[in-house]
């Protein structure tokens, strides 16, 4: 990793320090049925387009990309009557080798990916993986050091195996720990050497908003037709418990196999803003950080922090513990910190401790000093510095941006083509304060755009929302010849990268 000591805090970003893009397996790599792969929860969560959800009044913010016992039964039942965009994703499991080819010609120098834990073990506890599985991820790895990259895998982004969520409830059940820990240790013995760079859970806070999604979780659709996650808190802690186990022995396991790679956490952090000057605001600020830093606190420091016991004795969560928790928690602590980073938040205080809110995507509070995407997600770079500058004074850890990035909808001319403005601007605004922030001196030694080729959105499983440098001739409901193009984006990021991010300017964009 970087080391700060030897940056001349000049218009250039370190030595070193690695650009790329961001995606997850469910997201890109289709062939959900090819390769031996064993079905997830992912591949029953339904497309909720715009459309969709503006007749049934759905909104951002819930648990969209879930299933509930009664619609994961339904479903299954009717599998023709669906849509299932996860199940096609963009592709990547045929065109990983062209689509790795372009993420070269921008210049990444890290690529972060998930591994399918289905695609290694098809039901997620199988006797022995799935060799057709492993010798693809082979093959991804080795294409991208063809091409210069350095793959930074997540063990789970928001993935199931199908068995594992239907018979154990996924994290609930301390035999589906036992089940992540031996695909862990399988895929570390098998990458070692070719993997430097490994996380445990994507966006780990999730739990709080929607534990099907991160956890495997499947819960009852309550009677009147409610959020089956709203609540249930001592559930809920449980589960994140059994998950931050999970967490540690996959640090301890790694360590023990390869001295040499690194594993980090992954955190949706959610920089909180109070609306006013009121102290119980500010308090409620507070409340919330606390919330949030939670995963990190035990990820980074190997105890539970403090705070948590006073929410544990007022919600009623009473842990269930096996011997030996506490000392794994203490020793299989990461070695960075990863966010991801969208947007920050306004607070109002609620009369009480209250975490609700937390995980939730949309403010109910708008920003009037900010900006926002099509999609309402406010756009705050100054907040990235502020919370870049939070998390190092707290940690004292390398940083990875994991995600940061945003969702437009764009006209491509018939070469994939597109004036992709609105990308490049947040981009320009994002990195120019990732900048500020290493001037203040805060150790990030990446940065990863969400999405550098359009893939299926995670909250409502769209292609519409495009986050690409290179975009894909692909639409909601799977239409299209998947051809692949370049943005203006696209060139605009190869030279941010060619300059190690010391231009940032938009008026000299080569489009070649
Ligand atoms: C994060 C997830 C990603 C990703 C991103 C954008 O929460 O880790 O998987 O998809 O958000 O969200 P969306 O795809 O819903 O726009």
């Amino acid at each position: 990793m970087i080391d700060l000591d030897t940056y001349d805090f000049g218009d250039a970003f370190p030595k070193g320090f690695l650009w790329g893009g961001a995606t997850a397996a469910n997201q890109i790599e289709g062939a959900w049925n090819e390769g031996g792969r064993g079905p997830a929860v992912s591949d029953y969560v339904i497309l909720l387009d715009r459309e969709t959800c503006a007749r049934e009044g759905i909104v951002e913010g819930g648990p969209l990309n879930s299933v509930t016992r009664q619609s994961l039964a339904e479903r299954k039942a009717n599998e023709d009557a669906y849509d299932f965009p996860k199940r096609r994703g963009i592709d990547f499991y045929h065109t990983y080798k062209d689509d790795i080819a372009l993420l070269g010609e921008m210049g990444f120098g890290v690529f972060r990916m998930s591994i399918s834990w289905s695609r290694i073990f098809p039901n997620g506890d199988d006797a022995q993986p799935n060799e057709e599985g492993l010798a693809f991820y082979d093959a991804v790895f080795d294409e991208c050091h063809k091409h210069g990259i350095e793959p930074m895998v997540t063990l789970n982004h928001f993935d199931m195996p199908l068995h594992l969520a239907e018979e154990y409830n996924g994290f609930a059940s301390r035999h589906v720990v036992d089940a992540f820990e031996r695909y862990a240790e399988t895929v570390f013995r098998r990458y070692k050497g070719k993997v430097k760079y490994w996380m445990t859970f994507n966006e780990i806070n999730h739990v709080y908003a929607n534990p099907c999604t991160c956890c495997g979780v499947i819960w009852d659709q309550p009677e009147d037709g409610g959020n089956p996650y709203a609540g249930r808190w001592p559930e809920k802690f449980q589960v994140a418990h059994n998950q931050l186990v999970a967490s540690a022995k996959a640090c301890i396991k790694l360590h023990e196999i390869d001295p040499d790679a690194y594993i980090g956490n992954m955190l949706c952090r959610l920089e909180n803003y109070a609306e006013t000057s009121k102290p119980e605001d500010q308090l409620q600020v507070l409340f919330e950080d606390h919330f949030n830093w939670f995963f990190t606190d035990v990820q980074a420091k190997g105890e539970y922090p403090y705070y948590i016991k006073r929410f544990f004795r007022d919600y009623g969560v009473e842990l269930q513990m096996e011997p030996g928790d506490l000392e794994t928690l203490k020793k299989g602590t990461v070695d960075y910190i990863s966010i991801s980073y969208y947007m920050t938040y306004i607070m109002r205080y609620k009369g009480k401790i209250s975490p609700e809110p937390s995980g939730k995507l949309l403010t109910e509070i708008k920003n009037q000093y900010l900006d926002q995407t099509e999609w309402g997600w406010p756009i705050d770079p100054v907040g990235f510095r502020i919370t870049l500058n939070h998390i190092y004074d707290r940690y004292h850890l390398p940083i990875f941006i994991s995600e940061n990035g945003n969702g437009i909808t764009e006209e491509r001319d018939e070469n994939g083509y597109c004036a992709d403005d609105a990308h490049i601007a947040y981009m320009k605004e994002h990195v120019e304060q990732l900048h500020q922030a290493l001037l203040d001196g805060v150790d990030v030694f990446g940065y990863a755009w969400w999405g550098p080729i359009d893939l299926i959105s995670s909250g409502t499983s769209e292609m519409t929302k495009r986050y690409g440098q290179i975009s894909v001739d692909q639409d909601d409901h799977g239409n299209g010849t998947g051809k692949r193009g370049k943005k203006k984006s696209f060139y605009y990021y190869k030279k941010l990268i060619a300059s190690n991010g010391a231009d940032t300017s938009t008026d000299n964009i080569v489009i070649e």
